[in-house]
């Protein structure tokens, strides 16, 4: 350390001044004995000793850093005190959990409650969005978006143009009663969200997200355009006649009750999201918040409510980062459980979600395979999410025990397990159709969930994929289309759902996530089937089910149709495989595909007074004989998928990052270890 600064005295007439800082140089001249009248002498005699000139540069220089002090003073100042401020309230809202081990940190912050720290951070407040002409999508680089809207739309020819530009006036109305968070969710003044309790974790985004929130929005396309306008049709029909129950009935004008619990409502939320419909999605959080009660009287089915419910919940929770939706998870999640109270603890089918009792159906005391193997994203999920490790230790182990049954036919599932004996029972069937198929997409997504390190899953999925190739795939007449069909006590039938074409898709995500390249090559001749299912098909609409010839004959396609499997349920597999196909390889006869899939939807089975309806017969255009219903997963999955087929946008719900369950909603995937 330096103790003096000494002016070095120089000869008269030279411009510049030497400034030796060193003390032995004051010791070695001798006489020093640093008191304090030594000092002042000193350096007066040294003052006087400079030059004028010099005396001027240092008397300069001392005001310069003067007036440069107090401007950086004033500059600094205001930052440093609200970064300060930022901090401690980043650790106000991120509760310890206790006992928690989460893979990841979080990186993400916390859910604000919307109006904390308005003053302090000027640029959150809802008036002045961080940047108001931008649609942002995608959870941490999800969707940040402004309550109002500016949806630009890419033309064909690359120019943009603004499309929408709804409701100011309106929507400033409404500030005063409700406030918009910075991640746009709102919350009404008389139930805004509380921080989550100190059980809840904050959620995390992927590691690799950070930064991505600079990115520049990729603008929507005319066919995205024509996502939205299906889904606003359709919303209405729900709103107009259906609101808040579980299914709209469009040509009735009425509604169907399942589980009398706005199913509809829940499994749109996260599309509504995505889809950037800040007012439809406002409406229904209100819905949320003031009237989806599950202390009710009520038998639901276990998977059903797991896949669209407490799945629809949490990712609309990650989305939003409204922890209204986390607490909604966490009290139907509960409820849920009663379930796995069985003798194998392979859950009962059906729960009473008030009185906290389960059952299997009444004519048997089996479960069927695909639903207690697919609860397992969204249980875990759920786990991780509050701390609480009952809900992620009952699913797993129901895989384990599943991993360590016989029955299997290389790797292929029977339909059945008995809920008393932990067997698998109806032995000797084999399908990837209903009752089996998403155990199969399960087995992956578990394993893409965790961070690929459960081997289990990986090793029952890649052998089962061999199961498929060895047993179930066929090739069709006159194409050549490589189906997949059933396995029946040793027979083989050419039948395949159209339940099955999530398979394409599924097996895409494999091979993007380092397995074999001949999962890719299988996935392709497979959605191409999928596609001929609907093109083979007078209204351009696949049936439920298909049997596929096998032998060549005069006058006859690839796809038959039997008079009971001809109707149309708006099911998403084909659009969900195309979507994963478009993503993985970018060939753009996928979105082709969808987009007559869609149009096809348009013209067979819109109801003008809103909504859409599944039909009874593709094989009609003149009258393709409308059921009344408007199955909840059109909103959920099938709309979803086409907007994001149509997107160009990988950030999207990036698949490194994120993980559809069974009914299209994104969860996060957890960072490895
Ligand atoms: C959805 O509820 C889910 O995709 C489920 O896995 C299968 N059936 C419907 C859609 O077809």
């Amino acid at each position: 350390m330096y103790s003096a600064a000494t002016v070095a005295a120089s000869p008269p007439r030279r411009d510049f001044i030497s400034v030796t800082l060193s003390p032995e140089e004051a010791v070695g001249a001798g006489g020093y004995n640093n008191s304090k009248a030594w000092r002042r002498r000193s350096c007066w005699r040294k003052w006087k000793q400079l030059s004028r000139l010099q005396r001027s540069i240092i008397l300069f220089l001392f005001a310069f850093l003067a007036v440069c002090g107090v401007i950086s003073y004033t500059s600094m100042g205001e930052p440093w005190k609200s970064l300060t401020n930022k901090s401690l309230d980043d650790e106000r809202t991120e509760p310890e959990i206790p006992g928690l081990k989460l893979a990841n940190p979080a990186v993400l912050p916390a859910p604000q409650k919307a109006d904390a720290h308005l003053g302090d951070y000027p640029e959150l407040s809802p008036q002045k969005p961080p940047k108001p002409p931008h649609v942002r999508r995608g959870p941490s680089n999800l969707q940040i978006k402004p309550p109002w809207r500016d949806v630009r739309l890419k033309t064909q020819h690359g120019t943009s143009r603004i499309v929408e530009e709804p409701v100011q006036a309106d929507k400033e109305e409404k500030t005063e009663k409700s406030v918009i968070s910075w991640r746009g969710a709102v919350i009404e003044p008389d139930q805004s969200t509380e921080p989550p309790s100190s059980k809840i974790k904050e959620p995390e985004k992927p590691s690799s997200v950070e930064g991505e929130d600079q990115k520049e929005p990729v603008p929507i396309n005319e066919r995205q355009m024509a996502v939205i306008e299906a889904f606003r049709h359709a919303w209405k029909g729900y709103k107009d006649f259906a609101w808040g129950h579980d299914e709209l009935k469009p040509l009735s004008k009425s509604y169907s009750e399942w589980f009398g619990l706005g199913l509809t409502l829940i499994d749109a939320l996260d599309t509504m999201w995505i889809l950037g419909l800040k007012e439809e999605f406002e409406e229904a959080r209100k819905w949320v918040a003031n009237n989806l009660v599950f202390d009710k009287n009520v038998d639901v089915n276990l998977f059903e409510s797991t896949i669209r419910i407490l799945g629809g919940l949490l990712s609309t929770y990650h989305l939003s980062r409204d922890s209204l939706f986390l607490e909604k998870a966490k009290d139907i999640g509960n409820r849920l459980m009663p379930a796995f109270k069985t003798p194998s603890k392979v859950p009962y089918s059906d729960v009473n979600i008030g009185r906290g009792t389960a059952h299997p159906p009444r004519w048997t005391s089996d479960s069927t395979v695909a639903e207690v193997t697919s609860i397992q994203l969204e249980f875990r999920e759920l786990s991780r999410l509050t701390g609480d490790e009952k809900f992620q230790k009952a699913v797993d182990e129901v895989m384990k025990h599943v991993h360590t049954l016989s029955g299997k036919n290389d790797g292929l599932v029977p339909m059945f397990i008995n809920t008393n004996s932990g067997q698998f029972t109806h032995l000797g069937v084999y399908t990837l159709g209903a009752r089996a198929d998403s155990y199969y997409e399960y087995l992956l997504k578990q394993w893409i969930q965790g961070g690929k390190k459960e081997n289990e899953l990986l090793e029952d999925y890649m052998k089962a994929i061999e199961g498929v190739k060895k047993h179930l795939l066929q090739r069709s007449q006159p194409k050549q289309l490589t189906f997949v069909g059933e396995l029946a006590h040793g027979h083989f039938s050419a039948k395949m759902d159209h339940l099955v074409c999530f398979l394409p898709g599924t097996l895409a995500l494999g091979a993007h996530n380092g397995l074999t390249a001949d999962h890719m090559k299988l996935a392709e001749a497979l959605i191409e089937t999928c596609y001929q299912m609907y093109a083979q098909v007078e209204t351009g609409l696949s049936p439920e089910i298909v049997h596929f010839n096998l032998h060549a004959q005069k006058g006859h396609k690839d796809v038959e149709i039997k008079p009971a499997d001809r109707h149309n349920l708006l099911r998403p597999e084909t659009v969900e495989s195309l979507f994963y196909m478009y993503r993985f390889t970018g060939d753009k006869k996928y979105q082709d595909w969808g987009w007559e899939i869609l149009q096809n939807f348009n013209k067979y089975t819109r109801v003008p007074t809103g909504g859409y309806t599944s039909i009874n017969n593709v094989q009609n255009p003149s009258n393709p004989e409308p059921r009344d219903k408007m199955e909840s997963f059109f909103l959920g999955e099938t709309l979803k998928y086409m907007f994001l087929l149509f997107s160009d946008d990988i950030d999207l719900i990036n698949l490194d990052k994120y993980v559809f369950n069974t009914e299209a909603h994104p969860l996060p995937i957890w960072a490895p270890a």
